[in-house]
């Protein structure tokens, strides 16, 4: 199949950009390096040295013979280098990875607010727009995110994007109906794939576009069997307040003899998918697109849940770390319960990778190897849900 992956160069569209080609798919690379721009904005770098992307292809090619194909597009600004890229490659699918996907960062202030949703809508609606435009039948699988359903639950199972109501039609009775899942994002991040859900529902249904909307929980874990092949191809690991995630966090805190930040009372229950999963999971929504005409599909690419505290105890049991009870940066629910249904892809044929004492060994151990890199002023989250004043950009970020 001939696949184009935007975003290819991040965290989770390099590892699944080559497992795609390590499985015999054809695949083009389109990303502006923006993610790499804002490393140097934050003054933070991947703790893992990263190669540059030329560097990246070359040993792809040096390691297996096969070859990635590198757009430098900026598919948010840039309608007519997307629909020239589209138009001449003809893909028969389009993973999208291309949003700014940080919450943190997109709290910041009011210019890191209007970039993400500038960015992430119109990354979305012009590449909905380029396929409309080039008359392709091409399979759109983009990553969304566990946070459009919010964690609260009410106790129930949340569903794979649908859910099913009832509504009291007065003298029709009841009516039973399928709907979208109410959204409750948590940040303007978060919004931004409520708003991407709406662009696909519309076009879905006006354009007939056949598209996959995964609802990913939070990614941990580094390298997969394919980046691990040669220090040139390893992945990238945030650690840093804005990207750091929370799970590679505490492993990478605990490697470096940092407290373990656990947010409030560490309440916070969220929806978990090892890297390598990742990777496995977008090959299935690739091998298994919804028929034209179908309704978008929407799959939760997540395999456990847990709570925040939870973790830091087995990680500080593991390594001996200690556990740092932090004023919470964010305005979000101190204590939830999270039950997700994931049963499309167990269905497809998922063997999750649970979290597990030796692949969190792995992670830490990684995380060690590089500690010498770390720079231990950027792992606190400064980024506040709330402010009291209006805040100034530096000049020269306007
Ligand atoms: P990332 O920031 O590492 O990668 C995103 C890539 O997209 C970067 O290489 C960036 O340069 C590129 N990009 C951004 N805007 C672009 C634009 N306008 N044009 C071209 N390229 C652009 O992020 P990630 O962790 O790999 O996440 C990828 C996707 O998966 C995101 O959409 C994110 O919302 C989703 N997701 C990530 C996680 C996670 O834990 N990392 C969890 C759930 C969902
Ligand atoms: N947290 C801590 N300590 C830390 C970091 C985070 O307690 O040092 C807490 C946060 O307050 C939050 C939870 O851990 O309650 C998760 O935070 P996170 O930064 O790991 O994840 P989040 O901001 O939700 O975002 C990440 C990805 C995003 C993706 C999302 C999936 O960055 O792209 O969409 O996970 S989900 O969480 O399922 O919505």
């Amino acid at each position: 199949m001939k696949i184009a992956v935007l975003g290819g160069d991040g965290f989770c569209g390099w590892p699944a950009s080559l497992h795609l080609s390590d499985i015999g798919h054809d695949v083009v690379i389109v990303d502006n390096l923006s993610r790499r721009a804002i490393d140097e904005e934050l003054g933070a770098q991947s703790l893992t040295p990263i190669a540059t992307i030329d560097d990246r292809l070359a040993a792809w090619k040096e390691v297996t013979g096969k070859e990635i194909g590198f757009e430098n597009i900026d598919v948010a600004q840039d309608y007519e280098g997307l629909y020239d890229f589209i138009t001449t490659y003809e893909p028969d699918a389009v993973i999208h990875f291309a949003e700014q996907r940080a919450a943190p960062y997109s709290m910041k202030n009011h210019r890191t607010k209007r970039y993400t949703v500038d960015n992430n809508v119109n990354a979305t609606h012009n590449l909905l727009v380029a396929i409309v435009e080039s008359g392709l039948d091409i399979h759109v699988v983009h990553l969304g995110t566990m946070g459009v359903y919010g964690y609260g639950t009410a106790g129930m199972q949340i569903p794979e994007g649908y859910l099913d109501i009832q509504v009291d039609a007065g003298e029709n009775g009841i009516v039973e109906q399928q709907i979208l899942y109410p959204t409750n994002p948590g940040s303007v991040y978060h919004m931004t794939k409520v708003l991407d859900q709406s662009l696909f529902a519309y076009y879905a249904k006006n354009d007939e576009l056949r598209i996959t909307d995964l609802h990913q929980g939070i990614i941990w874990g580094t390298h997969t069997p394919q980046t691990e092949r040669d220090e040139r191809l390893i992945n990238r690991f945030d650690y840093d307040g804005d990207y750091g995630t929370v799970l590679n966090r505490f492993l990478m805190q605990a490697a470096v003899g940092y407290p373990l930040t656990v947010h409030g009372t560490g309440g916070q229950t969220r929806a978990f998918i090892h890297i390598r999963d990742m990777a496995k999971c977008i090959q299935l929504a690739v091998e298994n697109p919804p028929a034209k005409g179908e309704r978008v599909k929407i799959f939760n690419q997540m395999t456990e849940t847990h709570r925040v505290r939870d973790l830091a105890e087995l990680i500080s049991n593991i390594s001996g770390a200690e556990v740092q009870m932090v004023p919470n940066p964010r305005k979000e629910s101190a204590e939830n319960e999270l039950h997700v249904a994931n049963d499309t892809f167990i269905g497809l044929g998922l063997e999750p990778t649970y979290l597990a004492e030796g692949l969190l060994q792995e992670v830490e151990d990684v995380a060690r190897k590089y500690s010498d890199r770390a720079d231990r002023s950027k792992i606190p989250a400064r980024s506040l849900w709330t402010k009291q004043q209006h805040e100034g950009v530096p000049e020269g970020e306007k």
